[in-house]
């Protein structure tokens, strides 16, 4: 059966309607087409550069199936676009590392080097990864080429950290 998936895209203008969330369809389109039909994306969202806002979705997707009030939690992988800068509104890293109950540093990693052979660019994100309840969830950056350039980075191995994380 297909793995449930979130997707949260945090942008603070995409929440307010000023530009069109590109990196959200974008990263589903990726598990759709090269993820070996292992994945199905069962939650999205736009969120701003808002801690309680990104911690609070991201809690109630990890919660087990049927736990949560919206009745869509359940997600085993969470892959947050956006917020993941250097810059004073960037949040995301900090709203969800309180989360984690292990932190997956080399997937982080192996993000960030594969992204490195890409755009030097790919210094300037605080991408991070770690297992909140029994889901993986990972923080990349917000653009639409930032954000799939990462996951492809680790695309395959995901689903073994998935069955392993819980
Ligand atoms: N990583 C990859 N693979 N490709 C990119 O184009 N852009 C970088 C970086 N990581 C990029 C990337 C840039 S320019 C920024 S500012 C950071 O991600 C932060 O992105 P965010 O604040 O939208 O999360
Ligand atoms: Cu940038």
């Amino acid at each position: 059966m297909p793995v449930p998936v979130g997707i949260l895209t945090v942008s603070d203008a995409c929440s307010r309607g000023l530009a069109a969330d590109t990196s959200g369809p974008a990263l589903e389109r990726l598990l759709i087409d090269k993820g070996g039909g292992h994945w199905a994306v069962v939650a999205r969202l736009v969120v701003p550069d808002d801690k309680q806002l990104i911690a609070a979705a991201v809690r109630e997707w990890c919660q087990p199936l049927g736990a949560a009030p919206g009745g869509a939690a359940g997600c085993r992988l969470v892959i947050i676009a956006g917020g993941t800068g250097i810059s004073p509104g960037d949040v995301t890293v900090e709203a969800i590392e309180p989360l984690f109950s292990k932190r997956l540093w080399a997937l982080a990693t192996a993000m960030v080097i594969g992204s490195l052979t890409i755009t030097p660019f790919a210094a300037l994100s605080q991408v991070a990864a770690g297992v909140v309840g029994a889901a993986v969830v990972l923080a990349v950056p917000g653009s639409r080429k930032g954000s799939v350039e990462n996951v492809q980075q680790i695309l395959s191995v995901l689903p073994h950290a998935v069955d392993t994380a819980g």
